[in-house]
């Protein structure tokens, strides 16, 4: 039985000490140890004394490994990188508050005396049994471990959860169908199941999102802030100088309206691509950032870095994030910074979370190249008000209760479940709405007994040709739900849809199952771990299983705590 935890200085002594990552951690976790005690209570409030299983738990954070070179922590006190120190900070925050066995490694050497004996001369791998329910790490944390555990690998991977900033589509992690229809990258192919990634933000449903926590004010803070601000402040986000380059005509549009201010490092000298009228902090220490983003009214993004933690932060400190639209998008077709990633997702501005999932007042998106969209944006935000806002997935009991489900509920280790790919589908299992495109599960979760998520939360929709699920599902305002893909994929289930299909083929794609217009071809899946939220083509309409979800927490369904 797992026991919430409020005091956090075992887990300090836990996470090591020495790089200069290890301390920004660690000081990150200390600071929010108050916040984490208190959302750890509302927690048990919410669960009400249900039982929770005690985990052995190790985590392995591959990137901060000697070995795989650790990029990351010399450069924290230079405008780095710092989106992935305050995730891991949080996971182990998370997974110590449950009340998990915990264990954590940032070399090889640890990591070898945590799985056991190593695999050479005089032991037999298959018979080392693996001492821990479930493994956190990342992609250069899964190279060590195939590398240590030789045979059982392929045994205990399934309770291996890969954190994965931008995310990993299943076109890409199955290796046989990326290597023959170029999805190949210097990441994907570990045919692990798709839910086994974990990512910071919720990008495809494919993979599950662990996502990071932004400190959550109480109403007396937020109403202090709101009193304190300055009205003609803003913020430029990026601690390195590069992301200044070519924004001169943009930063005189906006030194009409407000004083701008940086958080630029530098060494000696201010960075010439910095006008010289802003006011350039240098890379400030996070609690003194914080402080800064409470005085400023306006956060702005230039472009870079994608997808980081620090508009949430500035959102949730009250600040309006004011980001630019791309027009193309970019992706890992055309951008240098996505090239190589395990994803075809196109990502349409700077923080497509905060544009989606937050949006107006607080997030605006506009064209940077259209000057007076732009200065009329400008304009209207410096006389609007707007409330600090932080979405409850974002905030710490938000993430418990997210690890907690994910811990409790999920179970990659199990065989297959009884509907895979050609089984026919239970009798009469759908209910049809009139026009013959929506689909209900109608029988309760005795069709599939310990589904997690519960079968009844099943809303099924045959997509319009090009429409990729995960966007049909959010048209319907559900989202899409890729465990429950193997319900769909049978001929019983086009039969259902009224769909005319004049054959039906199973193949590997990770777009089927799915109807094929020009020769009325219905199409199911053949493999398992292709079933896929992500992915579009103008030649099907896909069929997609989607689900209902908690309010602020996309993570999970209804009935899913
Ligand atoms: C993202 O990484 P970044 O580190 O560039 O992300 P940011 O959004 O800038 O924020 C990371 C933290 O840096 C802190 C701030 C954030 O929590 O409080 N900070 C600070 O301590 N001092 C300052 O002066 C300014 C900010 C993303 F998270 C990564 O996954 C990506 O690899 C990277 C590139 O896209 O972007």
């Amino acid at each position: 039985q797992a026991v919430f935890r409020s005091n956090l200085s075992h887990l300090l002594e836990l996470m090591g000490s020495g790089k200069e990552s290890l301390i920004f951690m660690k000081k990150r976790t200390k600071r929010l140890t108050a916040q984490w005690a208190l959302a750890a209570q509302r927690l048990a409030q919410k669960l009400g004394g249900a039982r929770r299983d005690q985990k052995q738990v190790l985590v392995h954070i591959g990137f901060l490994t000697e070995e795989s070179g650790d990029v990351f922590s010399p450069r924290v006190l230079k405008g780095g990188p710092l989106g992935e120190m305050v995730q891991w900070a949080d996971i182990l925050a998370a997974l110590y508050v449950l009340g998990h066995g915990l264990r954590v490694t940032v070399s090889l050497k640890e990591l070898q005396s945590n799985l056991g004996a190593p695999p050479g001369r005089g032991s037999c791998p298959l018979a080392t049994p693996l001492p821990f329910d479930l493994v956190y790490t990342d992609y250069h944390g899964l190279q060590h471990m195939k590398r240590y555990m030789g045979l059982s690998f392929r045994k205990y991977r399934c309770r291996i959860r890969v954190i994965d900033t931008f995310g990993t589509e299943p076109a890409y992690n199955h290796e046989e169908y990326a290597t023959l229809h170029g999805y190949r990258t210097n990441w994907g192919y570990w045919n692990l199941n798709p839910k086994q990634f974990m990512t910071m933000f919720p990008h495809t449903p494919d993979n599950s999102f662990m996502g990071f926590v932004s400190e959550e004010l109480n109403e007396t803070e937020k109403q202090l802030i709101k009193g304190g601000k300055a009205s003609n402040m803003a913020v430029v986000y990026g601690k390195e100088a590069s992301i200044w380059k070519g924004k001169e005509k943009f930063l005189s549009i906006l030194n009409k309206y407000m004083e701008i201010h940086g958080t630029v490092y530098y060494e000696s000298q201010r960075p010439p691509e910095v006008p010289a009228f802003v006011k350039n902090h240098g890379l400030l220490p996070q609690p003194e950032f914080q402080q800064l983003l409470r005085k400023a009214k306006l956060f702005i993004g230039f472009g870079f870095p994608y997808e980081g933690p620090a508009p949430l932060e500035a959102i949730a400190n009250g600040c309006v994030f004011l980001q630019s639209r791309f027009s193309p998008p970019h992706s890992s077709l055309n951008h240098e910074f996505f090239r190589g990633k395990p994803t075809s997702r196109e990502v349409f501005s700077q923080h497509p979370y905060a544009e989606s999932f937050i949006g107006k007042p607080h997030v605006w998106t506009v064209d940077y190249n259209n000057s007076e969209e732009l200065e009329a944006a400008i304009k209207t935000i410096v006389r609007t008000q707007v409330d600090p806002y932080l979405p409850y997935e974002y905030t710490c009991e938000g993430m418990l209760e997210r690890v907690h489900a994910y811990i409790q509920h999920q179970e990659f280790c199990a065989a297959p479940g009884p509907a895979r790919p050609g089984a026919r589908a239970p009798e009469s299992p759908f209910i049809l709405a009139p026009n013959a495109t929506h689909l209900k599960w109608a029988r309760n979760a005795s069709l599939a007994p310990g589904a997690w998520p519960p079968a009844h939360s099943l809303r099924a929709w045959l997509a319009a040709a090009g429409r990729a699920c995960t966007d049909a599902c959010l048209d319907h305002g559900l989202i899409c739900e890729p465990s429950f893909f193997p319900f769909l994929n049978s001929q019983d289930a086009f039969q259902t849809l009224q769909v005319p299909c004049d054959g039906t083929e199973s193949e590997m794609n990770h777009l089927y199952p799915a109807f094929a217009q020009p020769g009325q071809e219905c199409f199911l899946q053949k493999e398992p771990l292709l079933f896929s939220c992500a992915g579009s083509s103008s030649k099907y309409r896909r069929l997609c299983p989607c689900r209902d979800f908690r309010k602020g927490q996309v993570a999970l369904c209804q009935d899913c705590l």
